[in-house]
């Protein structure tokens, strides 16, 4: 079938026609035929093919995790917590095999219920590819991998319906539609970025974000843990990087940090549904914060002093003085382990006060640490003009001559190019928070961008793209969500869904199917002009 498949058009979603099923008891149950294909979901799925019909979900619906799944616990609790928050059921006792509720084992439909399961030819090479299967009787999420099943997930909570059907049956349920989506991504690497430097924002804030993300599929948060204006992340052995670091942000206000402890909690929060957090520190400029923790880390002749502005290029590392690669060492040291040994972004974008002779030194300097370490480096594209290799990630935000020479070194790229990507750029000259530097960005221009058309040869030199969000303009969850939502929706489609099948129209169309999701989160989304927001 060609890209545009059959996404059929026309039948409303409690169509006329329905169909005659049976209840437990041998009552005769209507189920309406739902189309698949009008789905509000987003991202939107590679291949849908809609089979007019539903699968009722009630209360009395048995649910399998699959044997040998170690995310059992985490599927089980994603699901149950969003089947109460929908329907009011509490469904923890519905899982096989039955436990102590035997109550419930009595009364438990034979005929209906929804599996989770492994099976390794599903889609064998796309290791976060899945299928959902919804029959009358069943609903059966597949996958190759634990990954696939948590994508999975996150697509059956956006078919579950908003409203219970109350005339078809005498017991509540919620018709699921018929059909199969056979999904998986178009970039392995779907990432934002929080700058949690500029302004600090909460752990607790951290994860609700962790949340959405999930939702939309995304699989990187990229943290921007220290810049001039605030160090965010304890290191042990550098105790005055918080205690002085953390203690600033732009504005002067109240900074913060996260204990290792706190950090390591983001890390397996996010682990557990599907997200790689990359902890960005980034050096040898943007180090202010740092210095003046350190004063004889400062490689300047400005005073090691905090700082509350928003300038950039100011500050740098002694790049001469040894112990700075012993700070670079203890850090890196650090946190290799809270990452699991994942890649580690270590910024050297804008070192305006670095000489370049200096940056170069700098940064061979740290890649050598980092390869002695087995640790992979990311960093802004002005890495380029360092030594850097195959194991090393340039982010491409603004001079593609750069991206270029990191490519031809051997790196691959994340792109994010400021003019298309960068979140914290304003929606239009009236937005409440955000900076123009860039440009502004409209939604629909956000969707328009074609991440594929950046680079040649683009499967093999690109891993994906990250949308940033700077903070210097924002302080709280509320001005993060202004800019971040709705357009963070455009790059999750734009970094999940077959570019061949893009439509901007009926992008908008499920944006607003989408809508009670975000107002149920209470995330305070821009109402963008061109949507017609219910
Ligand atoms: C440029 S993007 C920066 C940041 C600023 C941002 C504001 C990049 C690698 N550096 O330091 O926060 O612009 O949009």
């Amino acid at each position: 079938m060609g890209p545009h498949r059959t996404y059929r058009k026309a039948l409303s979603t409690l169509a006329a026609a329905l169909l005659l099923g049976s209840c437990g008891k041998g009552t005769p149950v209507v189920y309406p035929e739902l189309d698949l294909a009008e789905s509000a979901l987003l991202p939107k799925p590679r291949e849908v093919e809609a089979s007019l019909g539903s699968f009722g979900l009630d209360s009395l619906v048995r649910i399998e995790i699959g044997e040998g799944i170690a995310r059992d616990s985490i599927l089980r609790s994603e699901l149950t917590r969003f089947l109460q928050k929908r329907t009011g059921w509490d469904l923890s006792g519905n899982f096989i095999p039955e436990k102590n509720n035997l109550l419930f084992w009595k009364k438990a439909r034979k005929d209906r219920f929804i599996a989770f399961r492994l099976d390794a030819e599903l889609l064998p090479d796309q290791p976060e590819g899945y299928q959902l299967q919804a029959f009358k009787d069943s609903i059966l999420v597949t996958s190759s991998t634990e990954l696939g099943l948590l994508w999975g997930l996150q697509t059956l909570k956006q078919l579950v319906p908003w409203k219970s059907n109350d005339t078809l049956a005498e017991f509540r349920f919620y018709p699921i539609p018929e059909g199969v989506i056979r999904d998986y991504p178009e970039w392995g690497y779907r990432g934002m970025m929080l700058d949690v430097s500029r302004h600090f924002f909460e752990l607790e804030e951290v994860k609700a974000l962790i949340d959405q993300l999930a939702f939309y599929k995304m699989n990187r948060l990229h943290l921007h843990l220290s810049d001039d204006q605030g160090w965010r992340l304890e290191i042990r052995s550098w105790p005055k990087l918080t205690e002085i670091g953390g203690a600033s942000e732009v504005g002067k206000t109240e900074g913060g940090y996260y204990t290792q402890l706190e950090f390591r909690g983001i890390v397996e929060y996010a682990r557990e549904r599907g997200i790689t957090v990359i902890p960005e520190f980034d050096m040898p400029g943007h180090t202010q914060a740092a210095v003046a923790s350190y004063p004889e880390l400062n490689g300047t002749s400005r005073p090691a002093v905090p700082y509350y502005g928003t300038r950039v290029g100011f500050s740098s590392l002694a790049t001469r003085k040894e112990i700075t690669y012993t700070f670079v060492d203890d850090l890196l040291s650090e946190v290799k382990p809270l990452v699991d040994g994942g890649i580690i972004h270590i910024g050297g974008d804008e070192s305006a006060a670095t000489e370049s002779g200096d940056y170069r030194y700098f940064l061979n300097r740290i890649k050598g640490i980092a390869d002695q370490k087995g640790i992979g480096l990311m960093g802004w594209e002005d890495i380029a003009v360092a030594d850097i290799d195959s194991t090393t990630v340039a982010q491409y935000w603004t001079r593609k001559k750069n991206a270029e020479i990191a490519l031809s070194k051997g790196a691959r790229l994340v792109l994010s190019p400021a003019s298309r990507a960068y979140l914290d750029m304003k929606y239009t000259p009236t937005s409440r928070y955000g900076l123009n530097w860039a440009g502004y960005i409209p939604l629909d221009s956000a969707y328009s961008w074609q991440p594929e058309k950046e680079f040649p040869d683009y499967r093999k030199s690109v891993l994906g793209i990250e949308a940033p969000l700077w903070s210097e303009t924002i302080t709280q969850p509320d001005e993060m969500e202004y800019l971040a939502f709705p357009r963070l929706l455009a790059y999750a489609e734009l970094g999940w869904s077959d570019p061949g099948h893009k439509n901007v129209d009926d992008f908008k169309r499920r944006l607003v199917g989408i809508q009670p999701f975000l107002e149920e989160d209470g995330i305070d989304f821009f109402r963008s002009p061109s949507v017609n927001w219910k």
